[in-house]
């Protein structure tokens, strides 16, 4: 139960939730949800998810989630900030630099995480900077943290595209979303050469024939906290579509949803594959259906998983934990080059594990196994307990 004052002086109660999925192999670790639509059940798919993910880094972090049917939209800074002191004052106990780390994910932002963090350290009276990540530079925050899940989803399907002798470069891009991971992946793409053609938000989609101007997207989303919507009457020649899900219809080589999960089901799949793309990148977490994702693999398409694909955001905060421990920061690039090391051996863990078990090509199966094994052995070395 998570009680807190809104500007009006009125009393609102939100629910709060924090699941700790497996911590054989490091502290539970995994980000925070603030979306009206968060529940029980989409916290634990979300753990559960985790586990896999934090796995395939390679780095020694366990899975957890968390989050609140919290609607951030339309609050001031001074509700977000009442909210999110009420939160941590039940979340603080569960949680420590050793037992459970969380972090953002939708709605979750550098912002979120500074209220938190404030919180968390005057309620423990000690200065635990790796109890979060995700958190700002001045105060124990990782450079490249906040690129770090989009940047990361587009070296790992650069990746797998030239082991399967392509490459980004001309590409016509769709991405849906146009939050943290949607953002950066579109820098990223645009970086290697694609035309990222259309992006959305819960409301509707634009698209830019021209190419996205990212710069117009950041100040519309990062700094005004506005409706895509408002691209259109910044840049010539772009167009706005109501609702979401026309963003599918888009001719596009490769598709990147970004957004949230169920995002692309069997209708929008067959959508897809009649315009002829042949990739898609999941950057959100389970973004395709299991029905989707089953028909991307009988037509022959390339399909990155969610929870290889992604991984350089959970990845990122690791590395943000380890400079807390020493007390230093790495530079930009010294993150960047070790968030693309570490996404390159996700890729290859992933296409030998397919191999291995007979599953070729088939690298949602390979990226659950490469995650599942090394988390059983942890587990089974540790007996029950
Ligand atoms: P943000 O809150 O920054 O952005 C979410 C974006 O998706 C917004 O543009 C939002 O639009 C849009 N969206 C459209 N439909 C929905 C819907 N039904 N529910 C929620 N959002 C919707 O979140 P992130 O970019 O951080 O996260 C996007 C996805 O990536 C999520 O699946 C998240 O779990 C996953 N992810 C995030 C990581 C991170 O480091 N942040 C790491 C790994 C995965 P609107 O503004 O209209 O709501
Ligand atoms: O889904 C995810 O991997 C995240 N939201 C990032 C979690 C983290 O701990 O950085």
């Amino acid at each position: 139960r998570v009680p807190w004052v809104d500007d009006n002086g009125n009393v609102q109660v939100n629910r709060g939730f924090r699941v700790q999925f497996n911590n054989a192999i490091g502290p539970y670790k995994g980000g925070l949800r603030f979306h009206p639509s968060v529940n029980l059940s989409i916290i634990k798919f979300l753990g559960f998810e985790q586990i896999f993910k934090n796995s395939l880094t390679g780095l020694p972090i366990g899975g957890g989630k968390g989050g609140s049917d919290f609607n951030p939209k339309g609050k001031s800074d001074n509700e977000i900030m009442r909210f999110c002191q009420s939160f941590m004052t039940e979340l603080c106990r569960h949680i420590g630099p050793n037992l459970d780390v969380p972090a953002g994910d939708i709605g979750v932002g550098a912002r979120e995480i500074g209220y938190l963090f404030g919180q968390y350290k005057r309620l423990r009276n000690s200065y635990d900077a790796g109890v979060l990540t995700g958190k700002g530079l001045a105060y124990g925050g990782s450079l490249a943290r906040k690129e770090a899940t989009g940047f990361g989803v587009i070296y790992f399907v650069n990746e797998m595209l030239n082991y399967h002798g392509q490459s980004f470069e001309n590409k016509r891009v769709v991405i849906s979303g146009s939050g943290n991971v949607a953002i950066y992946a579109a820098e990223k793409a645009i970086d290697y050469g694609a035309k990222v053609v259309a992006m959305c938000d819960s409301s509707g989609y634009i698209v830019d024939e021209n190419g996205i101007d990212l710069s117009i997207v950041k100040q519309i989303k990062e700094v005004e906290r506005n409706r895509i919507k408002e691209y259109i009457a910044r840049k010539e020649g772009a167009q706005y579509f109501e609702g979401q899900k026309g963003i599918w219809t888009v001719k596009c080589d490769i598709a990147l949803p970004c957004a949230t999960q169920n995002d692309i089901n069997l209708d929008d799949a067959k959508i897809l594959v009649e315009n002829g793309t042949t990739v898609i990148g999941e950057g959100a977490n389970m973004p395709c259906t299991n029905e989707a994702v089953k028909y991307f693999l009988e037509k022959g398409l390339l399909v990155a998983p969610a929870k290889a694909a992604n991984a350089g955001g959970v990845a990122t905060s690791a590395l943000e934990m380890t400079q807390n421990s020493m007390r230093l920061s790495w530079s930009f690039e010294e993150v960047d080059e070790k968030l693309q090391g570490i996404m390159v051996n996700i890729c290859h863990n992933m296409v030998d594990a397919a191999e291995r078990y007979g599953f070729k090509g088939n690298y949602v199966v390979g990226a659950n196994i490469a995650g599942f094994e090394k988390v059983v052995d942890a587990m089974q070395a540790q007996g029950i307990v």
